[in-house]
């Protein structure tokens, strides 16, 4: 009898194997000018995001700063396939997302400062702008809540019958908070437009993927509610774009939730108070020089001559002046007036 049950155990795990996991879609190839936008859009997350590490040191700003570093493939290769009046929204590392989504690098920096110029009018700091008119719906410091919220947005689409879709990105750590799966359950029940990111960038906090995740496999974290999933190579952005194109077509068809689970690397600490003692400078030293998102790009570019170094410098020049020209705003933006303590508040 207990083999018995053993046996029809397995086979259902199979079973489940099967519902949970589509096989990645071939990266997609690029075309010359898909290559210049991929390098341009990552390098300006990437140099931007030095710059507010920077400024962080020089103590221009407070709070919390969680940077991107690393995982710029991810959010990049999900937009190049967003359509008008899809949304976006994330947690607090978020400053890639609102950049791939266009919001001015200047409101964003200024934000960052704690300046009246900024996204929140300085009141809301790394982990909570928001651009209604851009689509990206923050920006929250809850582990986790912004997937409930992102499910809202979906609802509001297929409510709406508007054809969008929804894009919440969560990180591993996340992906263990019970709001995930109350939201899963009610976007297979109702069938949302919702596209569930993972960036399994291998740690929450100080803790490894592990030691705190039972299940390693985080496209199957749908399986019980019949939601695919994907695993891609989240530091290839044409991997990203392929797979986030077939996310997206798979939500506009009306056939429901799907998730996507990226593979990718933080490469600084959870925050810029982390030390990062948990990991080795090799590991982290082995993904830069081996798999860096910007870096791969780069080399296809140049090996395909797609454009010459030189042309690549031209944009770094752009990218860098974009970024200093934003710290300037951000620095002469001024401090919020006292009074603006009083604005934006629920009573
Ligand atoms: C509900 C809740 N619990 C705990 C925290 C503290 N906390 C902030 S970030 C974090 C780790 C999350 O890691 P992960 O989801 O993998 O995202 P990553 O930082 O790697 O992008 C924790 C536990 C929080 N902000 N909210
Ligand atoms: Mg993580």
């Amino acid at each position: 009898m207990a083999a018995r049950t053993r046996k029809s155990a397995s086979k259902k795990a199979d079973e489940h194997a099967l519902l949970g996991s589509i096989p990645a879609p071939a990266p997609a190839k690029f075309s010359k000018d898909e290559e210049l936008k991929a390098y341009r859009d990552m390098l300006l997350i990437r140099r931007f995001e030095e710059k507010a590490g920077q400024l962080y040191g020089m103590g221009q700003i407070g709070g919390f700063c969680h940077l991107y570093i690393g995982q710029e493939a991810v959010v990049t290769g999900i937009q190049m396939n967003m359509e008008d009046g899809d949304q976006m929204i994330t947690a607090y590392r978020d400053h890639g997302h609102m950049l791939a989504m266009g919001m001015e690098s200047r409101g964003v920096m200024a934000e960052l400062t704690g300046r009246i110029d900024g996204y929140s009018r300085g009141k809301g700091g790394s982990m909570h702008m928001f651009s209604r008119e851009k689509n990206f719906y923050g920006g929250h410091g809850i582990v986790g809540a912004q997937v409930s919220l992102g499910t809202g947005l979906a609802f509001a689409n297929k409510y709406r019958d508007n054809g969008n879709v929804s894009v919440s990105f969560c990180g591993d750590g996340a992906a263990n908070q019970g709001q995930v799966y109350e939201s899963f359950n009610m976007a297979a029940l109702w069938k949302l437009p919702a596209i569930y990111v993972i960036e399994n960038n291998r740690y929450a906090m100080g803790t490894s993927t592990k030691r705190h995740a039972a299940q390693l496999d985080f496209s199957m974290r749908g399986v019980s509610f019949g939601i695919p999933g994907i695993q891609v190579d989240g530091m290839d952005v044409r991997a990203v774009k392929s797979a986030s194109e077939y996310a997206l077509d798979h939500c506009k068809k009306g056939d429901g939730p799907i998730i996507l689970e990226m593979m990718t690397y933080r490469y600084r600490g959870h925050s810029m108070s982390d030390p990062a003692k948990y990991r080795t400078k090799d590991e982290v030293q082995k993904m830069r020089s081996e798999q860096d998102p910007i870096e791969q790009v780069k080399q296809r570019i140049l090996g395909e001559k797609m454009a010459s170094e030189d042309d690549l410098k031209v944009i770094d020049k752009e990218i860098r002046e974009i970024v200093v020209d934003a710290a300037d705003f951000a620095q002469n933006s001024p401090e919020p007036d006292a009074s603006e303590l009083y604005t934006d508040i629920l009573l």
